[in-house]
């Protein structure tokens, strides 16, 4: 498999995921405003969207979307806890993750689609933060280590990736008490640390 990817885009979960599952893969990254990839291809022949993640299954079989890319890794867990291969468990990570697609990940993109000033700034922070209340008070009121049951999965990887965003977006996390704890636990793990590693945001 291989992994297109941009340093610490939306791409990392899927790196991270890739980390847990124990396979073989390669990165490739892409120069997101030039939209070649280190290679010299043009990544428009990769991916026609043009943006990251992609994941090349095969040569020639690529899949795109986050909410495609992070539970077809995940169920490549010979352990199966980061994601249950079927009802409820798999359905409430598949809500998380559409949601913090759709939602948290749009809502902090807007910042990244040009300079932002005045009322629209503050708008934009505004919305940020009335999806991370919600998401901290739903973790509040769970008795789960993680944002579904008591294993890590794929749905923290993306929560931890879009979340790191807010250092770059000059936004306070501070207050997220229940996300932050997530955080932490995420942070830790050897997946994270060397997926960080390896797309040059750690040392
Ligand atoms: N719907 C896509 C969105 C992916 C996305 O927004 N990727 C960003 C990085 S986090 C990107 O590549 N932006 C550059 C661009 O759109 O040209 C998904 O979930 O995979």
């Amino acid at each position: 498999m291989k992994l297109y990817y941009s340093p610490g885009a939306c791409s990392l979960a899927a790196h991270i995921i890739l980390n847990e599952i124990n396979v073989d893969f390669d990165l490739e990254k892409v120069n997101l405003k030039t939209h070649q990839t280190e290679k010299g291809a043009n990544y428009y022949d990769i991916n026609p969207k043009g943006y990251v993640p992609a994941l090349e299954i095969n040569p020639g079989l690529i899949l795109t979307e986050n909410v495609a890319i992070l539970p077809f890794l995940a169920q490549h867990d010979p352990k199966q806890d980061l994601i249950p291969p079927s009802g409820m468990g798999r359905a409430k990570v598949l809500e998380w993750l559409g949601y913090l697609n759709s939602e948290l990940h749009d809502a902090y993109a807007v910042f990244f689609g040009g300079p932002l000033e005045g009322e629209a700034k503050s708008k934009a922070y505004k919305e940020v933060d009335r999806l991370l209340t919600h998401i901290d008070k739903t973790i509040s009121e769970s008795e789960n280590d993680y944002l579904v049951d008591d294993n890590f999965g794929p749905a923290d990887a993306y929560l931890f990736v879009i979340t790191n965003w807010s250092k770059s977006i000059g936004h306070d996390l501070s207050p997220y008490q229940h996300i932050n704890a997530i955080r932490d636990k995420v942070a830790e793990r050897q997946s994270v640390q060397i997926a960080m590693r390896d797309e040059g945001l750690i040392a």
